[in-house]
């Protein structure tokens, strides 16, 4: 068991469709803690930054252009394995292949557009967090 400090972010289409409150609501719900929040438009540097480890995927572009389409909201929580905890309450993430009670599997239906990002681990917990808190 570890306290962990994770990344967590309503991409433009949760924004779209008012699903902020929802988000964090489950977020609150199951016991971590909001210590930061911010609503920004994402611009194409920091895509590319956010995104870096999928440079050279076919849909690159794709992810750039949908996360840069409108605004985020930016979080940062904290709690005993937050990051574990975190990408649990959002689910797979194709959505279709999404557990229903998780975020995804609840509010998603296709890949592309699947509300939520959440940090993979330690080191991009870090790396994310600095991007857009540090
Ligand atoms: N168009 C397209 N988008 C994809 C595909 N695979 C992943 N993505 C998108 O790229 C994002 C990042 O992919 P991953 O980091 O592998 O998935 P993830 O960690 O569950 O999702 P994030 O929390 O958003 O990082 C996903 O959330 C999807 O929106 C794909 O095959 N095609
Ligand atoms: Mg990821």
């Amino acid at each position: 068991m570890a306290n962990e400090n994770t990344f967590v972010m309503v991409k433009p289409d949760g924004v779209r469709r008012s699903l902020v409150g929802e988000v964090v609501s489950r977020f609150e719900r199951k016991g971590l803690t909001l210590e930061k929040m911010r609503m920004l438009t994402i611009d194409e540097d920091l895509a590319g930054r956010h995104y870096a480890e999928h440079t050279e995927k076919p849909f690159f572009g794709d992810l750039v252009s949908f996360i840069t389409s409108g605004p985020v909201v930016a979080m940062e929580w904290s709690g005993e394995n937050a990051i574990a905890v975190s990408r649990t309450l959002m689910g797979a993430t194709n959505p279709s292949d999404a557990a229903p009670g998780t975020i995804r599997g609840d509010f998603g239906s296709i890949i592309t557009e699947n509300i939520v990002h959440g940090s993979d681990g330690v080191e991009s917990a870090a790396r994310e967090l600095g991007l857009f808190f540090g």
